[in-house]
């Protein structure tokens, strides 16, 4: 079973991680430290599909379940991952119940979707009867973050087969007429980031967001969100090398 899913399952909350970068030495480092998933990010990364399968092998080694946030909402791209060892599918732009349907046709076998059979990695993880239970390895959810799918989020919650939205709040910034910017206060966006998390779990599903700092994350869990990604690892690794190189120059940079 799907970390992050059995983690809900029993009542909990997941913490993520979310990779810029691309390498293998991080990934299964930052695994290591009891991330519940580590988020691959292939739409705004140099991450290629060779690596992105690369670094999935370094995270499930590592003990995280291995996500991606897919370049676009394309089945065909999704197959590919998930036979490779995707456990988590984050599709960005998801606008309509169309948009919904087709996220969840591609993760699911028929009859409940159109998923093509030739499930490399996940054979080797869970053995000949993965069929049977690939709906439950796997963890789909869609990302509101336009002015489109902010008006059809009841439409794209209506859609069988997806676990819930994603709210990315730099976009969703972005179509509010706001300036995108980390753990925003901007309290038109904090709102329409609460609305999204109160329909989503009208709906019963489950609700995510894309986070920064630790305490901004943990006020999102203590909210009621499901599933937080904290703060990706290029910030991480920037802010670092800043300070130690202010610290080395007593001050200046
Ligand atoms: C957003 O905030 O728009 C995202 O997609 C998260 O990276
Ligand atoms: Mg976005």
């Amino acid at each position: 079973m799907n970390k992050v899913r059995s983690i809900w399952e029993s009542g909990g909350k997941a913490v993520g991680g979310w990779l810029q970068m691309t390498g293998v030495l991080h990934a299964e480092a930052m695994a290591r430290l009891g991330y519940d998933a580590l988020v691959i990010d292939m739409q705004h990364s140099g991450t290629e599909f060779d690596s992105a399968v690369a670094m999935m092998i370094a995270i499930e080694n590592g003990g995280a379940e291995p996500f991606v946030r897919v370049r676009w909402n394309n089945p065909d791209e999704i197959g590919k991952l998930a036979d490779l060892g995707a456990y988590g599918i984050i599709a960005p732009m998801i606008e309509s119940a169309d948009d919904a349907r087709r996220l969840a046709s591609a993760v699911h076998y028929p009859p409940r979707g159109a998923r093509s059979f030739g499930p490399r990695r996940p054979l080797m993880r869970y053995g000949n009867d993965y069929f049977g239970r690939a709906s439950d390895t796997i963890v789909s959810m869609a990302m509101i973050e336009t002015e489109r799918g902010l008006a059809n989020l009841d439409d794209v919650l209506s859609v069988e087969g997806i676990d819930g939205i994603f709210i990315g709040p730099a976009d969703l910034a972005v179509a509010l007429g706001r300036a995108p910017k980390p753990d925003s206060d901007d309290p038109v966006v904090v709102d329409a980031v609460r609305m999204i998390r109160e329909r989503v779990h009208a709906a019963g599903k489950r609700v995510g967001v894309f986070c920064g700092a630790g305490p901004f994350a943990r006020a999102k869990l203590a909210e009621g969100f499901d599933f937080v990604t904290l703060t990706p690892d290029l910030a991480m690794l920037t802010a670092s090398a800043r300070r130690v190189l202010e610290e080395a120059r007593g001050g200046e940079t």
